[in-house]
């Protein structure tokens, strides 16, 4: 049986894994889910990427809005704002709740989260096996320009750069601030101290092949390959490392990657962002047949590139891409 490990972000990543999963359906998919975007929310546990790929894949996810429920409703968001409690800016639903409730108590009661995970897809069924990154706390901040540095007395730095500037959490760059402001810094607080999730390593061990779909490479996958021994893995694995471009026409398809790719210093190219992963990484990356002119730029970096239309519009669509990247892997292997 095929085995394939799979990074995944959010509304990206689960989207090409219901494609995924269609192509293959007798492969075992493994999917790493990045956990840099969890937030504490009313004391509650909030997982949103790896939400967004149980219910996708589980048939429960808001289709047009990518995250969230179907048929949602909001009185409790409604009924906390009665009181003066936020964030308002971070739209929960009652039925989304119930999922946090459920972590939460779990959590609470000394399940760490990828057993929690698995008895939340004790319910939705995804057909994947759904790991998050890491057992541990990451939580991604933003470093961004603080106007009220100045008068605030801060801005005292040391030399490190944060002068004028604070960290926000990912979420509220991402959600309050639509990503509207620069961001100087992305910093995956807690990676460098955590652990590969049980299962993470040896999925990656006995996979034939590695996908990193087309989600944030900055916030997503680089969060997700920032916790040490995941990269190491991946790299040392010996089987077709592939990657499907998140960029097409040097605009990110869906959300404000270019934000957080400008923060590290990448173009908003599908080239820029496979040599971001690297060729040390990266053996295969399938680019949207509008960037077809970069496929050269790509092979001479020393990683096989090929142009396929990369838009998923629907399942069929989203899985001849699966095709595609698995077909790239075949050929780096042979
Ligand atoms: N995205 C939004 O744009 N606005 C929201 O209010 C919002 C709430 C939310 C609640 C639960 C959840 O699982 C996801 C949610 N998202 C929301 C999506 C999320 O902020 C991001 O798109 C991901 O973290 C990026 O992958």
């Amino acid at each position: 049986m095929q085995r394939i490990v799979v990074l995944a972000g959010g509304i990206g990543g689960a989207r090409f894994l219901r494609g995924l999963r269609f192509a293959v359906p007798d492969a075992e998919i493994t999917v790493v889910g990045n956990t840099g975007d969890d937030i504490h929310l009313f004391g509650l546990k909030v997982c949103p990427d790896l939400d967004t790929v149980m219910y996708t894949l589980g048939g429960g996810i808001h289709e047009e809005q990518g995250w969230g429920r179907a048929d949602e409703t909001f009185a409790v968001k409604e009924e906390l704002a009665a009181y003066g409690v936020g964030p308002e800016w971070f739209g929960l639903g009652d039925r989304d709740f119930a999922t946090h409730i459920v972590r939460t108590q779990m959590i609470s009661a000394g399940y760490p989260l990828s057993a929690v995970t698995e008895a939340l897809c004790a319910r939705w069924q995804p057909g994947v096996k759904l790991l998050p990154m890491t057992d541990d706390r990451v939580e991604t901040h933003v470093l961004i320009d603080d106007p009220d540095a100045a008068d605030s007395g801060r801005g005292e730095d040391g030399g490190d750069g944060t002068a004028g500037r604070k960290a926000v959490h990912f979420q509220e760059y991402w959600v309050r601030l639509r990503a509207s402001v620069d961001a100087h810094a992305v910093v995956p607080v807690g990676a460098d101290a955590a652990r590969p999730a049980p299962g993470v390593l040896e999925a990656v061990a006995a996979a034939d092949t590695v996908i990193f779909p087309p989600s944030n490479p900055v916030v997503s996958v680089g969060t997700i390959l920032a916790v040490p021994g995941i990269r190491e893995a991946i790299a040392d694995a010996g089987v077709p490392v592939v990657g499907l471009s998140p960029i097409i026409g040097n605009a990110p398809v869906h959300g404000m990657a270019d934000k957080v790719l400008a923060a590290v210093g990448v173009e908003t190219t599908a080239a820029a962002v496979a040599a971001h992963y690297g060729s040390g990484l990266l053996d295969g990356w399938l680019v949207d047949t509008a960037d077809a002119d970069t496929v050269g730029a790509v092979e001479d970096a020393g990683i096989r590139c090929r142009a396929v239309p990369l838009l998923m519009s629907d399942e069929e669509t989203t899985a001849e891409m699966a095709r595609q990247a698995l077909a790239l892997a075949e050929e780096v292997r042979a």
